[in-house]
């Protein structure tokens, strides 16, 4: 879609251009049940420019409207079953994102109209539809959906780099604090074991002091990659803090966190070798998991035995890993 919706886009002459243009224009869903009603303001939308998709009826049009490519929806506002109204809350409910709703309507009571906009509508026109009317309201609406769009991207971009670690490329400590609450729940819910495993990078202020920090940053990307590359998709890795990490292994149990500590401790110790000329880095680490912890399981108790563990695995002599 055109940023800002300066009007429709040039009428296509030929089918390659309609299709070279079709991510251009921006995209309209009519429903309605009368299907030479909704012909008639299909074509009158193709002429304007605009790409439409025709549902009759709401099951036709919950199916396809699509929130990432629909600009726009134009509904009859009386249908059998589910109406108009009643349909623009069934496709608010599915959608993040907000995409507008005109209602076209042969109802000229004042009252409906105040129905339709109090039911999520933005705008409405009476039928039979007036061409310049449906011009310069589509343009009107078109805008604040292009505008609207920028936001939601921007935003969800936001949320995204808030939520990352620009280092390492995982989770950061807000990640892990919102993830640690959600699968000790699910945890104790289900009676599944999970484990949280703790490491922290052995002597790393020399390696920063000796190399300088950008070797040491780049030990600590490193780090970040092979979590990624070594862990199933349903662990969690997060960046605890400056050479701490966690893994939150759901359906793990402690002998099951060791085998994953130990590949990820070997794959790093060898691709350090290559990134930084301290040679190999080492890491210790410690885990905690429900099936040897006793007591009420919280997080306190969890971060504290991985902490714990982690201790006795540096006292201990460092590269290495404890329970
Ligand atoms: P130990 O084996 O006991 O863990 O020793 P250590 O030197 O790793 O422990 P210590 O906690 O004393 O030092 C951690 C170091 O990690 C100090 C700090 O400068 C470094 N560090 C933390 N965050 C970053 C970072 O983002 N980049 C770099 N280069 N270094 C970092
Ligand atoms: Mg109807
Ligand atoms: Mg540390
Ligand atoms: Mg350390």
């Amino acid at each position: 879609m055109r940023p800002f919706g300066e009007g429709p886009a040039i009428i296509p002459t030929d089918v390659s251009m309609e299709a070279s243009q079709d991510q251009d224009r921006a995209q309209i869903l009519v429903v309605d049940d009368d299907p030479s009603a909704a012909a008639n303001t299909r074509s009158i939308l193709l002429e304007l420019g605009y790409a439409v998709t025709v549902a009759n009826g709401w099951a036709d049009a919950l199916r396809a409207f699509d929130p990432d490519h629909t600009d726009l929806v134009i509904m009859d506002a009386v249908m059998p079953k589910v109406d108009g109204l009643k349909l623009t809350r069934l496709l608010r409910d599915q959608s993040k994102s907000y995409v507008p709703t005109v209602f076209l309507t042969g109802l000229r009571s004042r009252e409906v109209r105040e129905q339709c906009i109090n039911a999520g509508a933005d705008d409405f026109l009476t039928k039979p539809v007036d061409h310049l009317e449906l011009r310069v309201r589509l343009t009107a609406m078109l805008r604040i959906r292009a505008l609207t769009k920028a936001l939601e991207d921007k935003s969800r971009e936001f949320e995204r780099a808030a939520r990352t670690d620009s280092l390492t490329g995982i989770g950061n400590r807000r990640v892990f604090d919102e993830q640690i609450v959600a699968e000790i729940s699910r945890s104790v819910r289900y009676g599944r074991p999970m484990a949280l495993l703790m490491f922290d990078l052995d002597e790393f202020k020399a390696v920063n002091d000796q190399h300088g920090h950008l070797a040491g940053d780049a030990l600590l990307a490193l780090f970040g990659k092979v979590l990624r590359e070594q862990l199933r998709v349903s662990d969690l890795p997060s960046r605890y803090g400056g050479e701490e990490f966690m893994v939150i292994a759901p359906e793990t149990t402690a002998e099951q966190a060791q085998v994953l500590a130990a590949r990820v401790r070997n794959d790093f110790a060898q691709r350090s070798v290559e990134v930084s000329a301290a040679g190999a880095q080492t890491v210790s680490v410690g885990i905690a998991s429900t099936d040897v912890l006793d007591g009420k399981l919280e997080r306190k108790t969890l971060v504290l035995a991985a902490d714990a563990a982690l201790y006795r695995a540096k006292a201990r002599g460092r590269n290495r890993v404890e329970i």
